[in-house]
C-alpha cells in the first residue's frame, strides 16, 4: 500500500510514535511518504520504501502568521497525484486533519478518492484541542476523518466527554519494538561514567512542559536522596527547564542532579537508569513510560489519563495522585532500597511493556487500512 504519514518532526510522543509506526509500515512492504516541514528526528534510515518531502511556507510581508495548513495540503495533494497515494494517516489532530480534510476534498474535485485515518495523540484533545479557539474547527476535523484512532481508551473517552464526536473512534495503543531492546548493539551501559556502583540512577525523559511537573520530580528525587545515595538524570528541552533547574540550586543538590538536554541517546540511558518518574498532570498514555519499561526499568506516575493502562500499579511500578510527591518518594524508596525488589520490579517493568510490542499493534493499523481502502 502507498501511504502518506503526517506528523510533526520533533522529539513529542505523537512524532516519534508516527516515525516508527512509518518505519515498520515499510519493513512489511507498504511505501510510506512523510509529510512534514522537516526530516522527523528518528527518520534515520531512508530506504526505497520510505520518502519524505518537505512541506515549505514561503515567506510574504503580508502574512503576519504563515499558513502552514494551506501549505501542507497542497503538498498533500501533490504528492498524492505523483506517487499514487491510496491513505492518508495524520497524527495530532491540529492542524493535520483539518489540512487532511482540505486535501480530500480538492483531489475529490480530480475523482480522486483519498481515504483519511486520523490518530489522536494527546495534547490535541485534552489541552490545545480543547481550547474555544480551535474546538470548532477539530470537531469538525474528526467527524470527517474517515478513521479515528486513540492512544488509550483514556484518550477515547476523553474525545468523547470534550467534543461533539460522531464518528466511532477506534483505540489503537502506542507501542514499542521489545526485541529490538532484548538485542542491544552494546551490552555495556558504561553506568560507572554516569554514578558510583552504589547510587541509584532516576530518569525523567520529557519537553519539559508544564504538564510534566518536572518541580515534582526535582521534589520526589529530593525525597528519595535522603533516603539512599542516587542521582537524578533530567533528559530534554522546554520552557520548564529552569524552573526545575533553580528549585534544583535551592534544594541544594547540584552535584546529584545531571540536565543532559534533548539526546539521541535515550536507549543508552534507559539502560543505566533503576527507576523512571513520570508525575505528570495528565498523558494520554506515557511513551516515555512504555520505553523506561521495555529497558527493564520501573515507573512511578501519577494516576491519570492512560496512564494506569500503561504502568500497572504494584507491578511494572506505582501510580499515585497528581500531586503526591511524598507518596511518589515513598514508593521509589520501597522499591530502591531492597535489591531483590528491584531485580522484581525490573522484570515485571519489561513484562508489561511486552502487551504494547509493536508486532502486536502495527497489524491493527494495517487492518484498519484495508477497511479505509474498501469503504473508499
Ligand atoms: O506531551 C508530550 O509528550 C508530547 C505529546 C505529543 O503529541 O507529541 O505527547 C502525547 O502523545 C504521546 C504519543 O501518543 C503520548 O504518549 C503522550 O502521553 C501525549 N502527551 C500528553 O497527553 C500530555
Amino acid at each position: 500500500m502507498k501511504i502518506a504519514i503526517v506528523c510533526y518532526p520533533t522529539f513529542g510522543g505523537s512524532g516519534v510514535v508516527a516515525t516508527e509506526l512509518g518505519l515498520a509500515l515499510s519493513r512489511r512492504g507498504h511505501e510510506v511518504h512523510f509529510v512534514t516541514y522537516k526530516q522527523p528526528v528518528r527518520l534515520e534510515t531512508i530506504s526505497s520504501h520510505i520518502r519524505f518531502h518537505e512541506v515549505n511556507v514561503p515567506e510574504y510581508p503580508l502574512f503576519h502568521y504563515q499558513p502552514y495548513e494551506l501549505a501542507l495540503s497542497s503538498k498533500l495533494v501533490n504528492v498524492v497525484k505523483n506517487y499514487g497515494i491510496e491513505l492518508l494517516h495524520v497524527h495530532y489532530a491540529i492542524p493535520h486533519a483539518y489540512a487532511g480534510y482540505m486535501t480530500k476534498k480538492m483531489l475529490a474535485e480530480e475523482q480522486i478518492s483519498l481515504p483519511m485515518v486520523t490518530t489522536l495523540h494527546g495534547t490535541d484533545i485534552t489541552l490545545v484541542g480543547n481550547h474555544p479557539f480551535y474546538k470548532p474547527a477539530v470537531t469538525f476535523s474528526i467527524n470527517h476523518s474517515d478513521f479515528v484512532t486513540s492512544v488509550s481508551e483514556s484518550l477515547k473517552e476523553d474525545t468523547l466527554k470534550f467534543f461533539e464526536v460522531t464518528k466511532n473512534i477506534e483505540v489503537i495503543p502506542n507501542f514499542i519494538d521489545v526485541a529490538k531492546f532484548q538485542h542491544q548493539s552494546f551490552t555495556d551501559c558504561q553506568r560507572e561514567l554516569m554514578a558510583d556502583e552504589d547510587e541509584k540512577i532516576i530518569t525523567h525523559i520529557s519537553n519539559f512542559r508544564k504538564v510534566k511537573r518536572v518541580d515534582d520530580v526535582v521534589n520526589i528525587f529530593f525525597e528519595i536522596q535522603k533516603k539512599m545515595k542516587a542521582r537524578l538524570m533530567m533528559v530534554g528541552e522546554g520552557p520548564q527547564r529552569e524552573v526545575a533547574e533553580n528549585l534544583v540550586r535551592e534544594l541544594n543538590i547540584r552535584d546529584r542532579v545531571l540536565f543532559l538536554g534533548q539526546s539521541n541517546e535515550i536507549d543508552k540511558i534507559l539502560c543505566f537508569s533503576d527507576l523512571f518518574l513520570l508525575p505528570s498532570e495528565t498523558e494520554s498514555f506515557g511513551l516515555a513510560a512504555l520505553e523506561a519499561m521495555v529497558h527493564s526499568v520501573p515507573v512511578i506516575s501519577s494516576n491519570t489519563g492512560g496512564l494506569p493502562e500503561v504502568n500497572i500499579d504494584g507491578f511494572s511500578g506505582f501510580l499515585h495522585e497528581v500531586g503526591d510527591v511524598q507518596g511518589m518518594a515513598n514508593s521509589a524508596i520501597s522499591i530502591l532500597e531492597d535489591p531483590k525488589r528491584l531485580e522484581k520490579f525490573k522484570k515485571q517493568a519489561l513484562q508489561a511493556a511486552e502487551k504494547y510490542d509493536i508486532n502486536q499493534i502495527v497489524p491493527m493499523y494495517e487492518d484498519l487500512y484495508q477497511r479505509a481502502l474498501v469503504n473508499a
